[in-house]
């Protein structure tokens, strides 16, 4: 059966009409061959502006329903998911180029991200506060928000909306969604999903709660710009983000940026090197490199250099590279022609700057429109461009470091700041590199790799990351609004500060 084939019935059985897949603009190719699964019809900058109203509509009505019943949706959500995972999980198989696991993964993360929201509905606290006036109390309230903007990128197609959606469902907003170009098909299955699931809660869901806007650029800035979408969260590039920020910014609107990485790790001396070696191999060549949390910087004490180096090696050299839905490879194709460039590119840089390259190579498999690579192992002699930028591909930086304070500024000395990681046995130093001076990232790990974050912690991080928080945590309180309240029951009005004011 040819891939668009197996698309087009994955996503009957999921709810998609085949109507939706074909004679449109939107050309979607599987990275997996190259060949083209669908040809959608895009929606215009007006129609998204009319999407949008219709959400708003729906917020108007779902911000009155009770949050622990509006988590009942989501837990229908979340049940659906588990109904369908095979088939979704198959479906971003295709359209990302996942190993199987990594695509059952990444729905697997959408149901934990919804049992967690489930359990939120019923936690929206605020505080009680002490206040300084007799006969008075002080609270903070929290409110549905608005309308959520979702933009999304092609690596986590589902999961990254989920962790929004999710949030944002129980916190009593509505959601509009512009997923990557590179991965509508996904989105789609998603809102037919979705559609399941409101139809299961019955008549208290209004129609529009979530909106999916397949189109280009355009509509993305409709999504960015519209005076009823109070927060937009957006997951991509840094230069997207520099773009989306400011202008949100000019309306005063929320921004949750989850943009690029350039995540290092550091193997201090007393590091098991086994556990760091499986570490760093899924780290860096797992998801092909494509992951925001991907291990990029590797920074090896000199003392264990010479130990773990041959074994890396020897790692990059085996891993199996190939077909992800017929064969058991553990890296599959990169998303694009312009991927596998960019990553040529900076294997070019890196070895004018004297970085010794293993792999790096095109895997050639008989489709011409597919890339698939060796993952590249650079040996680097110290911290250059292009070691500094985060390249979106399989290439791992390796440097050689002596001192512990040193390394720790060289670790942060890049744009990015979302996630790190430590190697090590010694608690001084992987008390430093989560304390204070230590690592600067939104996630600091030990004896654990960059990538693969579970749902229940904040996810995002510091500098040209973005600053935005998602998934876990108290990361819910950016999806709503929070009123502090003040209630008079004394018979007197006494003034805060003391101030009299006797008329
Ligand atoms: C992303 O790459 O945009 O921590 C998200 C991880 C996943 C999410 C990655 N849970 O690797």
């Amino acid at each position: 059966m040819t891939i668009a084939k197996e698309t087009a019935e994955l996503l009957a059985k999921l709810g998609v009409a085949r109507e939706a897949l074909v004679g449109g603009d939107l050309i979607v190719k599987s990275p997996v061959t190259g060949e083209e699964v669908a040809a959608l019809k895009t929606i215009s900058p007006a129609d998204a502006a009319r999407s949008i109203d219709a959400a708003h509509k729906a917020f108007q009505s779902w911000r009155l329903v009770p949050g622990p019943k509006r988590g009942e949706l989501v837990r229908l959500l979340g049940e659906e998911l588990r109904i369908h995972k095979a088939e979704l999980g198959r479906l971003v198989s295709i359209e990302v180029g996942k190993i199987p696991s990594e695509g059952l993964g990444e729905v697997q993360e959408m149901i934990d991200i919804c049992d967690f929201a489930v359990g939120l509905s019923r936690q929206l606290y605020g505080l009680t506060i002490a206040t300084e006036r007799p006969g008075h109390r002080m609270m903070e309230t929290w409110h549905p928000l608005g309308v959520v903007g979702v933009i999304s990128a092609f690596n986590f197609p589902v999961a990254v909306w989920s962790w929004n959606a999710a949030l944002a469902l129980v916190c009593g907003d509505a959601v509009v969604w512009k997923p990557s170009e590179k991965t509508p098909l996904t989105a789609l299955a998603c809102e037919a999903i979705f559609a399941r699931a409101v139809k299961r809660f019955g008549a208290d869901a209004p129609q529009g709660l979530l909106q999916v806007l397949i189109g280009d650029r355009a509509v993305g800035e409709v999504l960015v710009d519209h005076p009823k979408v109070p927060l937009v969260s957006a997951t991509g590039s840094t230069r997207m983000g520099r773009e989306v920020g400011p202008r949100l910014a000019k309306r005063f609107a929320r921004a949750v940026l989850e943009l690029g990485g350039n995540n290092a790790g550091i193997v201090a001396p007393s590091a098991d090197l086994d556990m760091a070696l499986r570490a760093i191999a899924f780290g860096a060549m797992g998801t092909a490199g494509q992951r925001c949390t991907t291990l990029r910087r590797l920074f090896v004490h000199e003392s264990v250099y010479d130990a773990l180096l041959p074994r890396l090696k020897k790692a990059y050299q085996s891993v199996s590279v190939g077909n992800p839905l017929e064969t058991s490879s553990l890296v599959g194709p990169l998303i694009d022609k312009a991927a596998y460039e960019a990553m040529q590119k900076a294997l070019t840089e890196a070895t004018a700057h004297g970085g010794k390259v293993t792999g790096g190579t095109r895997v050639e498999n008989g489709h011409p429109d597919a890339y698939y690579v060796h993952p590249a192992l650079v040996e680097m002699p110290k911290q250059v461009s292009p070691v500094t930028e985060e390249t979106f591909a399989p290439i791992l930086y390796v440097m050689k470091y002596s001192d512990f304070d040193a390394v720790l500024d060289e670790h942060n000395a890049v744009g990015a700041g979302l996630s790190s990681s430590i190697f090590t046995r010694d608690l001084q130093e992987s008390e430093r590199f989560l304390g204070v001076d230590g690592s600067d990232c939104g996630i600091a790990n030990v004896n654990i790799g960059t990538s693969g974050a579970e749902i229940g912690g904040a996810f995002g991080g510091e500098k040209e990351t973005g600053g935005g928080r998602e998934s876990g945590s108290d990361a819910w309180k950016a999806y709503m609004r929070r009123a502090t309240n003040t209630v008079n029951y004394s018979k007197a009005l006494p003034l805060a500060q003391g101030v009299s004011f006797d008329i």
